[in-house]
């Protein structure tokens, strides 16, 4: 009986992969000279969940490549905890069993013909930099070159390179809707100063790579949550088009354009006036974005959700649904927008709503606005889902995240026959892991994994999966 439903084939030589992150997989957080990142006092101290033993995968690897050979992967997103490296951030005499410890895990890829498609940052900041101001302190933009060309020489094991993961989740998350360290809300003047300042990062380690001529790919990865008014109102689609600005537009400008258009920075001046905000760009910066923006050989997207607003004049406050309680979010940005739901949108425990025509509608719309992006990977979709083990003996029941994953391919496809140049997707997650603002009832993986016992167990999912992949095959 097969399990294929709306996707019936894949391209020939598609990548499909299975997303990691360092800090949310590997566990382990105190071994082999790791030094602190910016969460590990803060979880600490908030109680609610631990970053270890999360997947065990700094142990586990193998296994975990293993299963992924199985079931017809041929890729993995993983990330360098830049602090398994150097420990504080600044590039000095580098930690020799973290060095080591990344050699094995890209060569036991390789081995498995599992192609690793590695970050250099994904929301790991080091602990010593973050307490300087993260990406809000211009040091740290020399401090990730640094590290960035450490990695480019050290390991020419790896050909395919993402800089920075989802500057806007860090950025937002970090302070707009406080979920993440330092948890600040609406403080939009270092949200917007973050994101800049990311992107500076990212041209300039693009910059060096290039300059270091090695036989690899980089790009970065954004996340794009497509807003759309929730009723066809003036007032409405203005909201929209603000919010889009702050979350998605400036990024992309940035990053394929290498300057913020007019009419992004007028919807951008718009927010900073309304909430007192504002950006400084240095001298220069500007230079490097316009240089790196035909340097990216691929862009990763992730997507998971789009968004419904209507206009909002009223005090800025947001609740963060970080257990899985359906209906609690809410989020009201001064000026901006209110986030709604529409009542036709299904949506996950989380509230993050179900929605494969967004993913449609950004490939067309990136594709079309942004003639500097090539080559795009779907570096990240996936579902947030409460997955209920049964017994050892049973494979675990996940229908609805196979129904998620099945109806974004779709939309991928239909995008890819109309000439969009999409080269593979990447599910988010491999395996069950440790969620950043949810901890661990929040699981995503192809692999369930029993936290206690650190034991893997199939889901329907990874046997969806590897049917797909076999249409590959000749
Ligand atoms: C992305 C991040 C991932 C991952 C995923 C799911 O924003 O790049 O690291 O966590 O979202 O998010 P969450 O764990 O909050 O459900």
């Amino acid at each position: 009986m097969t399990l294929l439903n709306r996707v019936k084939s894949l391209p020939k030589n598609f990548v499909l992969g299975g997303a990691t992150a360092a800090y949310q997989v590997e566990g382990n957080t105190k071994v082999d000279g790791k030094g602190k990142t910016m969460w590990d006092d803060y979880l600490k101290k908030q109680g609610r969940f631990s970053p270890d033993p999360a997947s065990d995968f700094y142990n586990r690897y193998p296994e975990d490549l293993e299963l992924s050979a199985k079931y017809g992967l041929n890729a993995i997103r993983v990330s360098i905890a830049w602090t398994r490296i150097f420990p504080d951030g600044v590039v000095g005499t580098p930690n020799e069993l973290g060095v080591k410890y990344y050699h094995e895990l890209f060569h036991e890829c390789l081995k498995h013909g599992i192609t690793p498609y590695v970050t250099l940052h994904h929301f790991d900041t080091p602990k010593a930099l973050f307490d300087q101001g993260d990406w809000l302190n211009r040091k740290q933009i020399d401090d990730f070159v640094d590290y960035a060309k450490f990695c480019f020489k050290e390991f020419p094991e790896v050909t395919n390179w993402f800089t920075i993961n989802e500057l806007i989740s860090l950025a937002e998350s970090q302070y707009i809707a406080g979920a993440f360290p330092p948890n600040h809300h609406f403080d939009v003047t270092s949200a917007i100063q973050a994101q800049h300042n990311e992107l500076v990062a990212h041209a300039r380690a693009v910059l060096a790579y290039k300059e270091l001529g090695l036989e690899g790919r980089i790009g970065l990865i954004h996340v794009i949550q497509p807003v759309y008014p929730i009723t066809e109102t003036p007032e409405n689609q203005h909201a929209a088009d603000l919010q889009d600005a702050f979350i998605n537009r400036f990024l992309l400008d940035g990053t394929f354009l290498g300057k913020y258009s007019d009419g992004t920075m007028d919807l951008i001046n718009e927010i900073l006036d309304k909430n007192d905000a504002h950006l400084e760009i240095a001298d220069g910066d500007m230079d490097y974005l316009k240089a790196a923006s035909t340097q990216n050989d691929f862009f990763g997207l992730n997507y998971y959700q789009n968004q419904y607003v209507k206009a909002y004049d009223g005090p800025s406050g947001n609740v963060f649904n970080g257990t899985g309680a359906k209906g609690t979010t809410s989020f009201k940005f001064h000026g901006v927008c209110e986030s709604v739901t529409n009542p036709d949108v299904p949506t996950t425990d989380w509230d993050w709503n179900i929605f494969p025509q967004g993913l449609y509608d950004v490939l067309t719309r990136i594709s079309k606005e942004y003639k500097n992006c090539k080559t795009i990977y779907i570096t990240e979709n996936g579902m947030g889902y409460k997955d209920k083990f049964v017994s050892p003996d049973e494979v675990i029941d996940d229908s609805p995240r196979i129904d998620y994953v099945d109806q974004h391919i779709e939309a991928l496809l239909k995008a890819r026959a109309e000439g969009v140049d999409v080269q593979g997707y990447f599910i988010w997650s491999l395996q069950d892991q440790f969620s950043w603002a949810n901890g661990y009832n929040k699981r995503y993986g192809l692999f369930y994994v029993d936290f206690e016992t650190q034991k893997r167990y199939i889901k329907k999912s990874a046997l969806w999966f590897k049917e797909l992949s076999d249409t590959m095959k000749d």
